[in-house]
């Protein structure tokens, strides 16, 4: 069997990652492959926007610093709200330094997100010593990390051999990277995560460069597992509703991709 034909519960069970083992479980249980990117900036809006979504999401992705009124609390409410919806917790940091500084800056300054964040994402550019100076902090909490491998705005240098070097990476460094960042399939192993942001139910982009897929494309056709969702559901009317059209529209494409 090849990646594609695995299931969310097979894939689960190959899994030493406990963290990923984890998110399988969950992609399962819940029939959901969305990520909500809650990039609002009160924390009062992002803790009704995760309560009101987090039944139909497996993961919540956050940029804790454009948080206008951020305080320990906010992040108490929102593991609570982890618990309560059964979701994973992600800071879309993008840590992009020397191992030294990333150990600070993951455990350290106002946001200690090592202490919250289930998931965080690196840059390879730096190259392996920012993974290890975050696994130095991380591993022993149960947490892990995911390597940018591409990137979903226009005229990004993350292609070529600079992906595949990061894929190389992440798999020398498999207790602490579970998956990669990426707009479709890097790597064949079926125990890595792959998650694509720039998602939309119609293609299209903004205009700051993010260019916008959709679930189909995203999760059938190029092989993604989780889809991030940002503006398609928290500008819409009704972003529980959005995020339920999310939900179905990717697990669809996830049912349709195994049955090919
Ligand atoms: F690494 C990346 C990337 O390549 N593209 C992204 O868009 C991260 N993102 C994030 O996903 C970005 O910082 C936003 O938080 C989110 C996409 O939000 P949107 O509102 O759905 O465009």
């Amino acid at each position: 069997k090849i990646n594609d034909v695995l299931k969310y519960s097979e894939r689960a069970a190959m899994c030493t990652n406990e963290l990923s083992r984890r998110l399988f479980g969950i992609m399962d249980k819940k029939k959901s492959n969305l990520a909500l990117s809650a990039d609002v900036t009160s924390s009062k809006e992002l803790l009704q926007l995760v309560d009101k979504t987090g039944p139909h999401v497996c993961m919540v992705k956050t940029h804790v610093d454009i948080l206008e009124d951020f305080n320990q609390e906010v992040v108490e409410k929102l593991t609570s709200l982890a618990a309560k919806h059964n979701f994973v917790l992600f800071e879309d940091r993008k840590f992009a330094d020397i191992g030294n500084t990333v150990m600070h800056q993951y455990s350290g300054g106002v946001y200690h997100i090592s202490e919250w964040a289930d998931l965080i994402n690196a840059h390879a550019v730096p190259g392996p010593g920012v993974i290890h100076g975050l696994k130095k902090i991380g591993a022993s909490k149960g947490r892990a990390c995911l390597l940018i491998a591409e990137m979903s705005s226009s005229g990004n240098l993350a292609k070529g051999s600079y992906s595949q070097d990061t894929v190389k990476m992440a798999e020398e460094n498999k207790d602490f990277v579970i998956g990669f960042i990426c707009v479709s399939k890097v790597s064949s192993d079926p125990t890595f995560l792959h998650m694509t942001p720039g998602v939309q139910l119609e293609a299209g982009k903004d205009n700051l460069g993010q260019q916008y897929l959709t679930p189909s494309e995203v999760i059938g056709n190029r092989g993604s597992d989780i889809m991030i969702v940002g503006r398609g559901i928290y500008q819409a009317q009704d972003p529980a509703l959005a995020a339920k059209q999310f939900q179905i529209a990717g697990y669809d494409a996830y049912m349709a991709r195994m049955a090919e």
